[in-house]
This record gives C-alpha cells, sequence and structure tokens, in this order.
C-alpha cells in the first residue's frame, strides 16, 4: 500500500489480480449453495450511460455480498445485440450491423471492465452470434413439435417511421414504444406464440412469486393478461342468416341493450360494406383513420360511431335493436363486438348520450331505488338488484348472470366464458438484424421446418437496406433459394426474423452452459443454478421481457428442460437516473431566462422521494425554479458520462455514490457535489488504514479482559454497523448502509490513540473496527477494499482467495447504550426507565407509559398530557 490513493493504479492493479486468479469464475456445484444474480442484459448501443452504471452497481454490490457469505455466486453478462439501432444504422449511414454492433459491444465491455464489475465473462453471451440464435430457432422448432407456433394473415401494428411491425405491448396506446409515433394497421402473414394457452397459468403463478416480486410489476401483469369472466351471446342479424356474437361481464344486463355496437373491422361490417349508402361508407372510412391516430395511453379518445342501417334481435325479448359501428370497440378484444347497455356501462353511456340513444333502466342503485335514465348523469356499473328484466327481475346481480347464462346456454344461443386481454405472441419482423425464422416454405408441403442438424439458419453476412419495410433477407437471393427438406422441389425460405424479445425470454439460461453445441443448455447445470435469485432492472420490462421470459420458462418446463416454472424468485426495479434543468424566474426572447443546466450549480432541497422543494442558485443565492426532470440520455445531452466520472473520480467512487445517492427503487437525481463527498470518504478511510496497517497487523487475536469506556463504544458501534448493514442487505437498502460505514469511520477517525501508545484494549477495537470496515466496504468499493486488506493483513491473494467472511455481529456488543430516565407523575418522581440516548419522543413517552409503578400510579386517572425531555425525563399529567 502507498501512503498516497492512486486509485487509477490501484484499481486497474485489482481487475489484473481478479481476472489472473480467476476469482469470479464459477462452476457448478452440488455442495456448495448457490445464488444467482443477473442485472437485465444491456443493448449495445455504444456506450455505458448511469442508469446501466446503477443496475450493475448495485448487482455487482450484492453478488460480493453473496460471495463473502459463502455463496457459490453466478454472476453473468450478455449482449442484448439483435435489433433496431443496428439496423437503423445500417439503413442511415450504410454500416454493417455486425460492425457496428461488434465494436459497440467491445467498447462498452471495456468500459465495464474498467468499472471493476465482478463478472464471469467466460460465460458471456451475445445474442446475434450463430451459436446464440442456433438456439433462439431450436426453441422455435420445439414450439413448432408443440403446436405453439402458427402463421396467420393479420392485420399487424405498424410503425411507419421505424418500418416494422410491432407487437401490442410494443404499440401501447397506440404509438411505437421506440419512436412515440403513430401506429398504423398493415396486412401480413405473420408468426405466433400461443402464449394465450399459458394466460391461465401466467395468473396462477404469481402465487410462487409474490413475495419475490413488487407489487406495481405484478399488477400490471394481471391486468395484462386481464382475465374476465363472463359469457358469450349470439344476437340473431334481422332478415339475414347472420349473427353476432357478443362479450359481456354483465348479461343481467341484457334487458337494457340500446343497440350492438362492432368494432369498424368487424366481419359483418366488411360483409355489408359495399351496399352501405356513401354517407355511412365515409363514416367508417373516417372512424378507422380516427383510430390509427396517436392516442395518449391513458386517454380516451372522443367516441364516434355511425348507425350501419342493420338490426339484431335480443335473444332474451326478441327485442330489434340498431347495429352500430365505433371507434371504442376494439377488433381485438372479446369478439369485437358489444352489446351497449349505457345504465351499467359508463362507455355506453357516453356513446349513447352522443347519439341519443334512448335506453331503459335493468337495476336498482346502492339505495334500492329505480333511478329514472333520464336523471343519470353516468352509467351505474355497482352489483345490485335487477328490475324490468322479466323473469329475472329482483335478483342480485350476480345471481341474474349466473342464471340468464344458463337460460342461454340451455336455448343454444350463449355460453359462459373466460377471456383473456392477452394475445398471441406476434414475433415475426421484416427486418434483416434478427435470427431468422427456420422455416422453407414450399409449393408443394407448405411451411416446412428446417432440420435441427440444418441450424443455425445464418444471416448472410451483407444485405441490402431499402427502408422500405420488407426484409433486407427477401432480396438476397442465395439466402432466398433451398431445396424444400422434405420433398427436394426448389422452395424458398422464411425472411422473417424473430422479435428480439425471444433473444432476451432465455438467455440467462444459456449463461449456465454457454459453450453447450448441442442445446441451449444442459438440464442438470440449469437445475443447480436457476431459478434466478435476484433480477435486477428496469420497470419498463414489468409486461413485455417480463412476461415473456416467465412464458418461456413454463414451456421449457414442460418439454422436461427444466424442473420449475417461475424462472425469477426475486425482483428488484430500480429507478432512473435522472437529470434535472433549473430555470430563473422570467422569460427572455419567449425562452426561459436561464437555464442551470446541473444540479451542480444549485442548493436543491428535496423531499424523502427526492422530488425537489426548492432550489436556489450558488453563485447569487437567488432561487431558482425547476424545470424538468428528464432521463438521462445521450440523444437530449443530459447526461453524465461514466468514462468521464471514472477518470476523474474512481470506479469505486462512481459505484459507491450511485448506490449511496438515492434508495435503490426511487429516482436518482444526479447531483455532482455528491461524487466528491463520496471520494473524499474513501480517502479518509485509505488515511486511516494506511496510519493503523503496521499495529493492526501485529496486534493479537486475544481479547482483553477489560476495555475503556471508548473501546467500549467502538466496539458497539462496529457490531452495530454489521447488524445494520446485513439488515440491508436483506431490503436492499444500500444507501443506509452506506451512511452506516460512514459513520463507523468517524467514529474511528474521532478515536484518540494513537498507533505506537493504544492500550491492548484500545488496539484490540479498532483492529476489529478496520477489519470489518474494510470487509463491508468490499461490496461497495472492492478495489480500494481489496488494497487496504492485503495492508491490513500483509496478505496479496485477495479477499475472496483468503477466505473472508462477511463479519458477523454479536448481538450483546450491538445492543444500545442505556440510560436511566426518571418518570414523574404531576411532578412527583414515580419510576425509572432503561432507553437508549437515541430514544424519541414518542418512545419515551409510550416507554413511560407502559411502566409498570407509572401505570399503578396513574390508577384510572386521566392523562391530560405527557412531557418529554429527550434524554433527561418523562412528566405525566393526569387528572
Ligand atoms: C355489456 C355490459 C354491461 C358490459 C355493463 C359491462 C357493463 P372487461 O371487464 O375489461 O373484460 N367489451 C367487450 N368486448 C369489447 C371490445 N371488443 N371492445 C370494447 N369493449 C368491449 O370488459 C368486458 C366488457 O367490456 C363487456 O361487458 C363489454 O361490455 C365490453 F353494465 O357488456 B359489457
Ligand atoms: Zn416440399
Amino acid at each position: 500500500m502507498e501512503e498516497r490513493y492512486f486509485p487509477g493504479k490501484i484499481e486497474k492493479k485489482w481487475q489484473d489480480r481478479w481476472a489472473e486468479s480467476k476469482v469470479f469464475e464459477v462452476e457448478a456445484d452440488n455442495t456448495k449453495e448457490k445464488f444467482y444474480c443477473l442485472e437485465m442484459l444491456p443493448y449495445p448501443s455504444g456506450r455505458l450511460h448511469m442508469g446501466h452504471v446503477r443496475n450493475y452497481s448495485i448487482g455487482d454490490t450484492l453478488s460480493w455480498y453473496k460471495r463473502l457469505q459463502g455463496f457459490n455466486v453466478l454472476h453473468p453478462i450478455g449482449w442484448d445485440s439483435f435489433g433496431q439501432p443496428a439496423e437503423q444504422a445500417a439503413i442511415k449511414s450504410g454500416v454493417n450491423p455486425r460492425k457496428w454492433t461488434e465494436e459497440n459491444i467491445s467498447y462498452m465491455k471495456s468500459q465495464l471492465k474498467k468499472l471493476g464489475t465482478s463478472y464471469d465473462w467466460r460465460r458471456e453471451v451475445a445474442a446475434h452470434t450463430p451459436d446464440y440464435y442456433k438456439f433462439d430457432q431450436w426453441f422455435f422448432l420445439k414450439m413448432h413439435e408443440q403446436g405453439i407456433t402458427y402463421k396467420k394473415m393479420t392485420q399487424v401494428n405498424w410503425c411507419p417511421i421505424c418500418q416494422t411491425t410491432l407487437s401490442n405491448e410494443q404499440s401501447s396506446g397506440g404509438v411505437c414504444w421506440r419512436c412515440g409515433n403513430p401506429v398504423e394497421k398493415k396486412d401480413l402473414e405473420q408468426w405466433f406464440l400461443r402464449i394465450t394457452d399459458y394466460a391461465e397459468q401466467l395468473l396462477n403463478d404469481m402465487a410462487e412469486i409474490e413475495a419475490g416480486w413488487p407489487e406495481k410489476v405484478l399488477t400490471m401483469q394481471r391486468n395484462w393478461i386481464g382475465r374476465s369472466e363472463g359469457a358469450f351471446v349470439d344476437f340473431a342479424v334481422k332478415d339475414s342468416d347472420e349473427k353476432i356474437t357478443v362479450f359481456t361481464t354483465r348479461i343481467d344486463t341484457i334487458f337494457g341493450v340500446n343497440a350492438i355496437v362492432l368494432a369498424v373491422e368487424h366481419a359483418v361490417i366488411e360483409r355489408h360494406k359495399q351496399s352501405f349508402d356513401d354517407n355511412i361508407k365515409d363514416a367508417i372510412d373516417n372512424i378507422r383513420t380516427e383510430k390509427m391516430k396517436a392516442n395518449d395511453p391513458g386517454v380516451e379518445p372522443e367516441k364516434i360511431g355511425i348507425a350501419a342501417g342493420l338490426f339484431a334481435i335480443n335473444p332474451f325479448n326478441g327485442e330489434e335493436i340498431p347495429i352500430w359501428t365505433a371507434n371504442y370497440v376494439l377488433i381485438e378484444y372479446g369478439t369485437g363486438a358489444v352489446m351497449s347497455v349505457p345504465s351499467g356501462d359508463q362507455r355506453d353511456f357516453e356513446f349513447s348520450r352522443k347519439y341519443n340513444l334512448p335506453f331503459r333502466q335493468i337495476k336498482l342503485n346502492a339505495e334500492g331505488v329505480e333511478v329514472s335514465t333520464d336523471e343519470m348523469t353516468e352509467a351505474d356499473e355497482a352489483y345490485s338488484v335487477t328490475v324490468n328484466t322479466g323473469e329475472w327481475s329482483g335478483l342480485s346481480s350476480k345471481e341474474a348472470s349466473k342464471q340468464m347464462t344458463a337460460f342461454a346456454e340451455s336455448n343454444g344461443f350463449g355460453k359462459g366464458a373466460i377471456t383473456f386481454r392477452l394475445r398471441d405472441w406476434g414475433i415475426s419482423r421484416q427486418r434483416f438484424w434478427g435470427a431468422p425464422i427456420p422455416i422453407i416454405n414450399c409449393g408443394v408441403c407448405g411451411a416446412v421446418a428446417v432440420p435441427y442438424e440444418d441450424l443455425p439458419v445464418r444471416l448472410p453476412d451483407e444485405a441490402e437496406f431499402t427502408g422500405t419495410g420488407e426484409s433486407p433477407l427477401a432480396k438476397n437471393t442465395e439466402f432466398i433459394n433451398v431445396p424444400c427438406p422434405e420433398c427436394g422441389e426448389n422452395a424458398k425460405r422464411e425472411t422473417d426474423t424473430m422479435d428480439t424479445f425471444v433473444d432476451s425470454s432465455w438467455y440467462y439460461f444459456r449463461y449456465c452452459d454457454s459453450k453447450n453445441e448441442d442445446q441451449p443448455f444442459e438440464t442438470e447445470i440449469a437445475n443447480y443454478w436457476t431459478p434466478v435469485d435476484q433480477y435486477i432492472g428496469g420497470v419498463e420490462h414489468a409486461v413485455m421481457h417480463l412476461l415473456y421470459t416467465r412464458f418461456w420458462t413454463k414451456f421449457m418446463h414442460d418439454i422436461g428442460l427444466v424442473k420449475f416454472t417461475e424462472p425469477v424468485k426475486k425482483l428488484m426495479t430500480q429507478g432512473m437516473v435522472v437529470a434535472e434543468t433549473f430555470y430563473r424566474e422570467g422569460e427572455e426572447d419567449g425562452k426561459p431566462k436561464k437555464i442551470y443546466f446541473n444540479p451542480d450549480v444549485v442548493e436543491v432541497e428535496r423531499d424523502s422521494k427526492g422530488k425537489i422543494i426548492s432550489a436556489k442558485s450558488e453563485e447569487d443565492g437567488q432561487p431558482v425554479l425547476i424545470g424538468s426532470v428528464e432521463k438521462m440520455s445521450k440523444s437530449k445531452n443530459n447526461g453524465v458520462d461514466p468514462d468521464e466520472m471514472i477518470n476523474r473520480y474512481s470506479a469505486d467512487a462512481v459505484r459507491m455514490f450511485i448506490l449511496f445517492a438515492a434508495p435503490v427503487e426511487n429516482d436518482l437525481y444526479w447531483k455532482q457535489s455528491g461524487i466528491d463527498g463520496t471520494e473524499r470518504f474513501l480517502r479518509r478511510v485509505y488515511a486511516m488504514v494506511w496510519k493503523w496497517q503496521e499495529t493492526v497487523k501485529k496486534s493479537p487475536d486475544d481479547e482483553p479482559l477489560e476495555f475503556s469506556n471508548e473501546a467500549r463504544a467502538l466496539r458497539r458501534k462496529t457490531h452495530q454497523t454489521i447488524e445494520r448493514i446485513t439488515r440491508n442487505f436483506e431490503s436492499f437498502s444500500m444507501n443506509t448502509s452506506i451512511a452506516a460505514l460512514m459513520e463507523l469511520s468517524n467514529q474511528l477517525g474521532e478515536f484518540k490513540s494513537e498507533p505506537d501508545t493504544a492500550s491492548a484494549s484500545d488496539l484490540f477495537a479498532i483492529t476489529e473496527a478496520l477489519n470489518a470496515l474494510v470487509v463491508m466496504l468490499t461490496p461497495f468499493a472492492p478495489h480500494i477494499s481489496e488494497e487496504m486488506f492485503s495492508a491490513l493483513t500483509g496478505s496479496d491473494e485477495g479477499i475472496l482467495k483468503s477466505d473472508v467472511r462477511f463479519p458477523k455481529y454479536n448481538a450483546e456488543l450491538a445492543k444500545a447504550d442505556e440510560i436511566e430516565i426518571p418518570v414523574q407523575i404531576n411532578g412527583k418522581l414515580r419510576s425509572r426507565v432503561l432507553a437508549s440516548p437515541d430514544a424519541s419522543q414518542e418512545e419515551l413517552q409510550a416507554m413511560a407509559l407502559a411502566d409498570e409503578k407509572v401505570q399503578s400510579n396513574i390508577n384510572g386517572m386521566q392523562v391530560v398530557k405527557v412531557i418529554v425531555v429527550p434524554k433527561r425525563l418523562v412528566n405525566v399529567v393526569v387528572k
């Protein structure tokens, strides 16, 4: 150890040493308890951003902690390297997507290495390499055999800007998830995976992971799957032999139906379109275009519709009702047709009011009153008691539903049903930079699976990027033209590639056995490492990636690849790293007067969640306004560059600061001066170790019989810190752990003894504290900790090779110091309680009132007031 702390030198030294000694390389070993710590794999966009650094710092810290606890820790990384940006770069600037991707990977890998993250690099995988996507294709074939895949002509979501099809998830709210532009519809033949076969199981199995996943993620998945119990009911179309089947969750309201409303895409509309008047045709076209327009998620667009001039018959009462088509009925849900019940459904209510469609009351309100429909200002969606519903009047809504469903079933015009909002997963993409779908289309045999032994279906090295929307593979005759594997006739390869969410559905299983050439992984090895014990990533993956990977695992279970059905035991969704912009009050040339771009220049007061309450300029102390808070990003040029931070401070300081600055689940507001403080802390600890190293090395292990007060206090602090941090790791409170380490180091720093004169008891306490501090600091700042550990022990092997364990606390020693607090009743001393010197007013009051002597003295009198003077006195006033 050198006297001066040179982070650059130390960090390089330990990174090299870790690599040489292979400390992070692990193997499955049934004699050892495993821990699988996983961070969401990055897309190789070019450079790491602070969001990455946060993600990997959290995971790396946890991995170190688990290693120090003796676990066999799997901590791998890889690249989600297929996908849009590489292809966009190819379209825009003609670079080869493979070259672009691989250069990015190599740069980002060097960044990760500079950060000192403890990965087992031998297990690295990249989705765009043939030895990886070979198994995307392998899985496709397995699913094909099991009937999970199918091809169908569909209207797909199409982003005209990105020139690609999008899944429902990717076009949520009618906008493209990548570029935010409106999504259009287009007819294309597409491959689908039957994720809906697993809908029920995806819901039910949530019970298994409930304890380890954030509630908000589970709720989002539940809503996404959207299970509804209800019934299908057939309405005959008047003067025709057609019928319209609706899906309803409230068959009990069927006597209140005032219209049948169809999605514009509904088959009945399509069939009758030719005979419609021009004004109806125009209106339908208008609804169509309105539907395609962007609508903000969560905002309901204005309801528009048109009567089709057709009529339907209500099978329960024979009533003739008009058939309409409107934008608020979705073709993708239920049957694409609804029975409109304005008194019971708010959407139908708004629609009927707008178009003056009359309707009747079919339920009592919550008070048991039959409200006239004229008086209604909104629909009453509650379950209550039916009225005006023929022989089913006077029943509870639920009972009516039951009986009416049975009636419909026995008369052959309806059926109880469960529907799901979840749609099958469309995986076809008209793109080059993805895994080719292993299918050969033969004029004779149809869609033929590529034989397993012919995998991988390799992507050609070059392609023509036209940006027209057709897969660039479609232009590559060498790729396309192949003999049919079944009949040998000339046939053509499928030119679509797979959605990149296929790659990320199973990548962490591949880490377990990343070099396997015959299968995605060996079951025995995967059954040792997986399920993942802790997964860490962004909440934006709550429904797509995290639902797909649960589905994938269930499929893998069904074909015997793994023995469980839930892949991730615990999930942590970290907050974003955000940039803040500040303005002065007032405007200049129509623009905000002055912008402070980096909280550096302001003094900010925040609430507990990190939201700004007030801010002042550091220049002149004047208040400034918070302008915007946005995700740090390279394109917005509002970010802090990890490289620059590492060079200026150190990897240890960057990692530690990013964990210290906010609780891991919260958004993190970057504040430059914060990292200065973290760096100073590391220097202080380093200096302390420098000062004490020789003495500590010689310090005897035997525990002295007596301790000075100061030594006892230090030992207490040491054990309390161990206890706190151990507990914090269970709850992911990394920021408070760092605060605890800072407190311990402060107390050490204030210790009065000097190395050459320290008494045996002082020396023992200091040795214990320093050793514990260094080991506990390791997960957060591994490089400097290794350096200090080797100074304190004289061993150069490294912490892990020395089999050091995370310290254990002694509960007796950790016990808080207690002081006696007198308790008075109406000013007279009646008792004393023992409390910690830090006890709060509330705690002291509660302790005093719970005291036996105090209680017997109060003896039924009324407590008027309790006066608490912390550390000194409690006075209970009674009358
Ligand atoms: C009549 C009715 C009366 C309804 C009532 C509700 C309340 P969830 O619960 O989300 O599954 N619906 C059915 N298919 C639809 C579609 N393709 N587009 C828009 N809305 C559709 O919703 C089920 C209800 O949503 C169904 O029950 C139907 O309206 C409507 F007092 O039928 B209901
Ligand atoms: Zn054939």
